[in-house]
């Protein structure tokens, strides 16, 4: 077999049956794929160990796209279901994909108290600043003054700053990256699968059809590279004050800390009652004189 025959690596993570992939040409979701199974092959994950989750939305389409169990459940409520999972069965890898819109709009609330929670899962947010599947509602991350179909003369509103909410809600890994970091986003990947806790990325990615052409943006190619331009290292911004960071997009790690995690407490306390409870029965087995 020649080179060109051989077959792409990231076939082997997904369901070929399926492909192409539904997203518009030029989506940056094709490029989160390709580093989500970047990670999946560097790490030998096991598949038959891992569960994907989502809500609704584009970048929620992305867990039917490969070769393992996963849940598409409904908007808003991927963590919520992610949460069942992962306290169900603490061994499994739980990994969320979700949307701007759906883990801090309709979701916002379970995002919060997953972190606060710090359960053990990895949360990758394609964040693209907008509602993409439903035509281009704005969204709580579309930065002021930028236009959606439900906000024809510019956003009104401030964005969220993603990775500081969840970082204050307590996550133990935040990062965020772009799709034109392809590289890093994988090993933020990998070292957010590795944390034992709430591990939440951001990727900021291209809708080009529901967000670049409503704000004037002629190419999918031009949006991409306002992206890449935009981004500014974590430690670059230190030294900028918040007029030099209007419209920047500030990339890097943000958090990686070890803390309690949420599966573990829970199955602490049912090992310690369990053993409460046997020593109570045999209390009062003896005192019946039962053996
Ligand atoms: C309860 C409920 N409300 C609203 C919708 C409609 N809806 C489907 S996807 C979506 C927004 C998706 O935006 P986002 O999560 O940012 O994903 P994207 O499509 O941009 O990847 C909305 C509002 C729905 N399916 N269910």
């Amino acid at each position: 077999m020649t080179d060109a025959n051989k077959e792409h690596f990231a076939l082997k993570y997904l369901r070929k049956d399926r492909l192409p992939l539904m997203f518009c040409s030029g989506c940056g979701i094709g490029t989160v794929i390709n580093s989500a199974c970047k990670t999946f092959d560097k790490i030998e994950l096991n598949m038959k160990d891992t569960v994907l989750v989502s809500g609704i939305g584009c970048s929620s389409r992305i867990p039917g796209y490969f070769e393992c169990d996963s849940i598409h459940t409904t908007h808003g409520r991927a963590l919520a279901f992610a949460t069942g999972l992962k306290t169900f069965n603490p061994d499994l890898n739980v990994i969320v994909f979700t949307g701007d819109g759906d883990c801090s709009a309709i979701g916002g609330n379970h995002l919060i108290h997953a972190c606060r929670r710090n359960i053990d899962m990895t949360v990758i947010c394609i964040n693209n600043n907008t509602y993409g599947m439903t035509g281009g509602q704005y969204s709580p991350t579309t930065p002021s003054g930028k236009k959606g179909t439900t906000a024809p003369y510019g956003n009104p509103e401030r964005p969220f700053d993603l990775c500081k909410l969840v970082e204050a809600a307590g996550a133990s890994y935040v990062a965020r990256w772009t799709t034109t970091h392809p590289i890093q986003l994988a090993r933020a990947i990998e070292k957010g699968m590795n944390t034992k806790g709430f591990a939440f990325i951001e990727v900021v990615a291209q809708c080009h059809t529901n967000y670049g052409r409503i704000n004037g943006v002629k190419t999918n190619i031009e949006l991409v590279e306002i992206i890449k331009n935009s981004s500014i290292s974590i430690n670059k911004a230190k030294n900028m004050n918040e007029e030099e960071l209007n419209e920047k997009v500030i990339i890097g790690e943000f958090v990686n800390k070890e803390q309690p995690e949420y599966t573990e407490q829970i199955y602490n306390i049912i090992e310690q009652e369990s053993v409460l409870n046997k020593e109570e029965e045999n209390e009062e087995n003896k005192k019946e004189g039962k053996k």
